[in-house]
């Protein structure tokens, strides 16, 4: 007994053990991390005993105020810990070190409130270290200094369970830390202390390649954007100026789909395939999406940016903070509204940071929509009482506006609830293939029914509605599946080609038209900012105008393979687009793929050196981020722009 009360290590043992604890009651009662399986509950649980093991096991390494060191190891943890948990009081959020580094605005944001998160019993967060201070001063007082080696073991343990920590959480979300898609999975998963040392690694490594570049970075994209440059066709040029203009992303929609039979000779989107039949639709059927890791975010980013999205990791997460001239910013220019609505939280895809850099005036998140567990499926609401209950939202918002919808049914793994679908299942050993069937179709009903509540509210006649399939939904892990629902092997060409997504555009009052030119996500801005009258050639953007009569007929992948009229690349092998055979030699892929290349390479310096904070479109007003908030309903700020524009 007397052995243990003079070891350091007793001590240590107890302050892993209270610290562990304090920190996992904090995750339980303070955050919404959205626990859904037991792994997920035992991963919550673990987390804190590698972060308390490894930090406090730091002060072992010291001979003299070991205890004390420990004790103020435990205290800025907490300080940590205690930090976040007001943050997300208010914000729903967690602390990153951008906001640290903006903490003048975000702490203008919270002002004088932060008082009122505070709370007496938060003392609690803090008890551990005041319990150790007791212990250090009474029971330990006298406790020696260990032999030095047991630091080893101590952080050898931390870092073996972390790994281990690690590991399971990459099951359960695989690439948890490459597309880190969301910062309440990153500390469900890891914790909220891995998470802050995670996302300053990120930081540094982005501030780096930012700090080392200047104006002059942007000089040859410059000359290549203007040598590349789509004039406007005139024959739709300005045809829907002053409409509104919504946006629907389709979730996980691939082009295959449209006008898909199923066995029984149902279709499985037939309000979709009539829509492309409209006299003022144009449906584009050879059109690409273009994303890579930030999936629905980058087919978000590419739309209004028309900037290719990274090799790895979402703009949305990793770039967040940078200068961008998007679609709601260029379109305030023109008097526009801007607004999204998204049944899922805010963090996800940090679109909270991001749409602030793209101007949104508003963002209509999950905290806007009944999230009872009826109307949730997956990420976030279905996208029926989505539509449903955005559509009060949108009736008043000021005209003209820009609105995105994102919808989230056609989600993977495209599991319905029986209630919510009559339409049969396909007929494969894949499950996931089988499904995506049922939940396109529920998706169609929700578009049609939104498009009723357009005609109905008088908006169908005086907005532009651009759909589009975010990226495929069925990935290659499916193919024998697929191959036996489109009834052909999948070659490397298929495959690519299974990567259309649909793009309809329908601009009242104009005639439309079945369109088979090859295009990509990143061709949309210039084709609608030209359909609105606003000729985009002052703008940087890689994008080339679908309706022009130069426009240039390919689109890349974010891999480097790409799709043409003549040819296709895939795997650096050259095919003929029609006949789809492997041709001899690469000469014919020679010219696009250099052009490839040469893009992606320019897009991800724009990005990766925030190049467009020296760029400065004629007449563009830049946007400041600061202006924005969306602090949701209950903040009452969210209904409100505080845009100063
Ligand atoms: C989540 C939704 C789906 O909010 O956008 O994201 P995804 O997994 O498709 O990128
Ligand atoms: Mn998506």
């Amino acid at each position: 007994m007397k052995k243990l009360k003079n070891s350091h290590i007793t001590f240590f043992v107890i302050a892993v053990v209270l610290f562990w604890m304090k920190t996992y009651i904090a995750y339980r009662i303070e955050f919404k991390l959205g626990i859904d399986n037991s792994l997920q509950k035992f991963l919550l649980f673990l987390n804190p005993l590698s972060s308390s093991l490894f930090f406090l096991g730091l002060a072992l390494f010291f001979k003299k105020h070991t205890k004390l060191l420990m004790i103020i190891i435990n205290f800025l943890l907490s300080f940590l810990l205690y930090a976040n948990i007001v943050y997300y009081r208010f914000f729903n959020d967690f602390i990153t070190i951008p906001v640290l580094l903006q903490a003048k605005s975000n702490g203008g944001q919270l002002g004088e409130s932060i008082y009122s998160l505070m709370h007496p019993l938060d003392l609690f967060y803090f008890s551990d270290c005041m319990i150790l201070m007791i212990l250090a001063l009474t029971v330990f007082r006298k406790a020696n200094a260990e032999n030095r080696k047991s630091y080893k073991i101590v952080l050898l343990l931390g870092v073996t369970i972390f790994l281990f920590n690690l590991g399971l959480a990459e099951k359960d979300r695989p690439q948890l830390l490459s597309r880190s898609f969301d910062r309440n999975y990153l500390v469900k998963y890891l914790g909220a202390y891995n998470f802050t040392i995670y996302d300053a690694i990120q930081n540094i490594e982005s501030s780096s390649e930012r700090a080392l570049a200047d104006s002059s970075d942007i000089t040859d994209i410059q000359n290549y954007r203007n040598a590349n440059y789509t004039p406007p066709n005139p024959a739709y040029f300005g045809k829907a100026k002053g409409m509104n203009v919504i946006f629907i992303s389709m979730e996980s929609f691939q082009n295959f789909m449209i006008d898909f039979k199923m066995p029984d000779g149902q279709e499985v989107t037939p309000f979709l395939n009539s829509l492309i039949h409209d006299p003022n639709t144009f449906y584009f059927n050879n059109f690409y999406h273009q994303t890579g890791q930030g999936k629905t975010s980058d087919a978000e980013f590419l739309m209004e940016n028309s900037l290719y999205p990274l090799p790895q990791g979402a703009v949305f997460v990793n770039k967040a903070l940078n200068t961008y001239q998007a679609t709601p910013a260029i379109l305030k220019g023109y008097g526009y509204h801007s607004a999204v609505f998204h049944g899922n939280y805010k963090t996800f895809w940090n679109r909270n940071v991001m749409y602030k850099a793209l101007g949104y005036d508003q963002f209509f998140d999950a905290e806007y929509y009944d999230m009872s567990p009826e109307n949730k499926k997956n990420y976030g609401m279905k996208d029926k009482p989505y539509f449903q209950e955005s559509m009060p939202m949108l009736e008043k918002l000021k005209q003209p506006f820009y609105a995105k919808f994102i919808t989230l049914s056609n989600h993977f793994p495209f599991a319905m609830d029986p209630q919510d679908t009559n339409f049969p299942a396909f007929d494969t050993d894949d499950t996931v293939v089988n499904q995506y069937f049922q939940s396109a179709n529920y998706m169609d009903q929700a578009l049609e029914q939104f498009c009723n509540a357009l005609k109905a509210d008088g908006l169908w006649n005086k907005t532009v509605l651009v759909f589009y399939g975010d990226h495929y939904g069925i990935s290659e892990n499916h193919n024998e599946a697929m191959t036996k629902v489109l009834g052909k092997e999948i070659t490397p060409v298929v495959n690519a080609k299974l990567q259309q997504v649909p793009l309809i555009i329908r601009v009242p009052g104009v005639k439309g038209g079945i369109q088979t030119q090859v295009g990509g996500e990143i061709d949309v801005r210039p084709t609608v900012l030209h359909l609105l009258g606003i000729d985009t050639k002052d703008y940087m953007e890689f994008g080339s105008d679908l309706l022009s009569k130069q426009h240039r007929k390919w689109a890349l992948f974010r891999n480097g393979d790409f799709v043409s009229d003549k040819v296709i690349q895939v795997n650096d092998k050259c095919y003929d687009a029609q006949t789809e055979q492997l041709l001899g030699s690469n000469d014919l892929c020679k010219d696009i793929d250099t052009r490839v290349k040469t893009e992606l390479v320019m897009s991800d310096d724009i990005v990766n050196k925030d190049l467009l904070r020296f760029y400065k479109p004629k007449g563009f007003k830049p946007i400041n981020p600061d202006d924005y908030n969306y602090l949701g309903p209950k903040g009452n700020k969210g209904s409100k722009p505080v845009s100063k524009n």
